[in-house]
């Protein structure tokens, strides 16, 4: 796995000229909520990974919002994409998971593959997503999911 962790930091440098690629966030059905804050309801958010990073690192929703995640990973290596409260992460970082069956909002994606996951956002406050594979959280396989407080708003 220390192998994969440094194949995957080889192709960061050899992949910079490609850093910058986009990402699409989708929202169904179309809302008319700003731009930027997501929900109520379910939305699409699509999480490209690449060079063992998301290309999201920070999402805002409201209250009873449902994200339906669609990973897409682009790298050579497995990944996994774990949303929950500090007790998960905790669990996952001491490890012996490598492969997650589909518990909302726990998934793995396989290399060069596709994987959903649906977790629902109710309470405000912060909630962490990470990949828990040896060495991606350090690496900076991370971002956080922002719940703001007013649902009306
Ligand atoms: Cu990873």
């Amino acid at each position: 796995v220390r192998r994969a962790v440094v194949l995957a930091l080889a192709a960061l440098i050899a992949g910079s000229a490609v850093a910058g690629a986009g990402y699409a966030i989708d929202t169904e059905p179309a809302t008319s909520a700003p731009k930027g804050v997501l929900g109520p309801g379910t939305v699409t958010v699509r999480v490209g990974i690449q060079h063992s990073r998301y290309n999201i690192e920070r999402l805002t929703v409201r209250p009873g919002t449902t994200v339906r995640f669609v990973l897409d990973n682009n790298d050579p290596i497995n990944h996994e994409l774990i949303v929950g409260p500090p007790e998960v992460h905790r669990r996952h970082e001491r490890g012996g998971e490598p492969f997650h069956p589909p518990v909302p909002g726990e998934v793995s994606v396989g290399a060069g593959g596709r994987a959903f996951t649906l977790y629902t956002f109710d309470d405000p406050g912060d909630v962490v997503f990470a990949c828990h594979l040896p060495g991606h959280l350090a690496y900076g396989m991370s971002g956080t999911i922002t719940v703001i407080s007013s649902p009306a708003t």
